[in-house]
């Protein structure tokens, strides 16, 4: 056999052995990687999956992007490296952690801003949301138009139920890596300590804090319910993931095909929505059944402690007026 012929066979045959899904990888003009924090089996991770499919589908392979969750490529801290360096194309992040970067994002995420979800969804897709995606876009990176749910958040404990704020006083508690997290839990009289979600189930496990406070999706799908005994619901702030692209790795993307992938981005986030609030709403009797114990949180005097300490006030003076009437305009009167 002629080496010609020889080497045409070969590339013959490791085409027709590719499975399928990897043949438009193979052809991909854009292989581009998105990575977050949360497990495969939350909503967000789902949804991911269906939209890189999607995308894959309508630009007939063109554009590939493979989704790594969990932290498989690092805690969020990391992931934010990465996407600034372009080491990764896409990322989903909650805005008060994006505030390491872009202080404005943490807005969001003021305790007991909104009321409900009706009330979030107005804000940020409405000028809030704007506001907060302009100074992102400042930072060198993309936004999508449609933020992800993360949720209402509740505090659980593997010591005590949490009442009242004074339940509070010198909790241990976990927070994530973000000044507003970590302003807001002191001025609630605790102990917060910045710990990467990437390691948040071990330290509750090791009892390096005592608590730690997220929505019910994520305390089911993470099973922070093994190493934790109750589950006090606060709703003490509602938080959301902003999903961002590389600056860089968007513009390269033809005009058609940013559409493409901005359609599905935001379908999947608005997707999203619906299943993580109606998790959120039905999660209590499993969880119970898994052995936390709840209780519903007297939030009154959360609301109480955190205007004694002046917080609102605080962060009204480091946002600026522009920032906190937007806020308040879907809020109500805060500070
Ligand atoms: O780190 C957390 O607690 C989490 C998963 O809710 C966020 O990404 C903010």
């Amino acid at each position: 056999m002629k080496r010609r012929d020889f080497i045409r066979l070969t590339a013959a045959g490791a085409a027709a052995a590719l499975p399928l899904g990897s043949a438009y990888a193979q052809k991909a003009e854009f292989r581009y990687k998105y990575a977050n924090n949360l497990p495969v089996s939350h909503p967000m991770n789902i949804r991911a999956k269906e939209m890189a499919d999607a995308i894959r589908a309508e630009t007939k392979g063109r554009v590939d992007i493979e989704v790594f969750p969990n932290n498989q490529l690092g805690s969020d801290t990391d992931m934010l490296s990465q996407l600034r360096s372009g080491a990764i194309e896409f990322f989903t992040l909650s805005g008060l952690i994006l505030s390491t970067l872009v202080p404005a994002t943490s807005i969001t995420g003021i305790g007991f801003a909104f009321p409900d979800y009706a009330t979030v969804w107005k804000a940020l897709d409405g000028d809030l949301g704007a506001y907060v995606r302009a100074q992102i876009a400042k930072a060198g990176i993309v936004p999508m138009d449609k933020i992800w749910d993360n949720g209402f958040r509740q505090i659980t404990s593997s010591t005590k139920p949490i009442d009242t704020a004074a339940d509070l006083k010198d909790f241990k508690i976990r927070v994530p890596v973000s000044p507003l997290w970590t302003s807001m839990f002191k001025a609630l009289g605790a102990a917060p300590a910045s710990i990467n979600f990437a390691e948040v189930y071990s330290a509750l496990q090791t009892h390096i804090v005592d608590g730690q406070e997220n929505p019910l999706a994520i305390i089911a799908t993470a099973k922070l319910y093994e190493v934790q005994k109750y589950c006090s619901i606060t709703n003490h702030m509602w938080d959301g993931f902003w999903f961002l692209a590389n600056g860089a790795a968007w513009n390269r993307l033809p005009a058609d095909l940013r559409t493409i992938v901005a359609k599905h981005v935001n379908a999947a986030g608005e997707a999203e929505r619906a299943d993580v609030e109606k998790l959120n709403a039905s999660l209590q009797q499993e969880l119970t059944g898994k052995g936390l114990v709840f209780n519903q949180a007297k939030t009154a005097t959360f609301r109480d402690k955190l205007q004694k300490a002046g917080f609102y006030a605080d962060w009204k003076g480091k946002y600026g007026n522009e920032a906190w009437d937007l806020l308040e305009k879907y809020s109500g009167k805060l500070a």
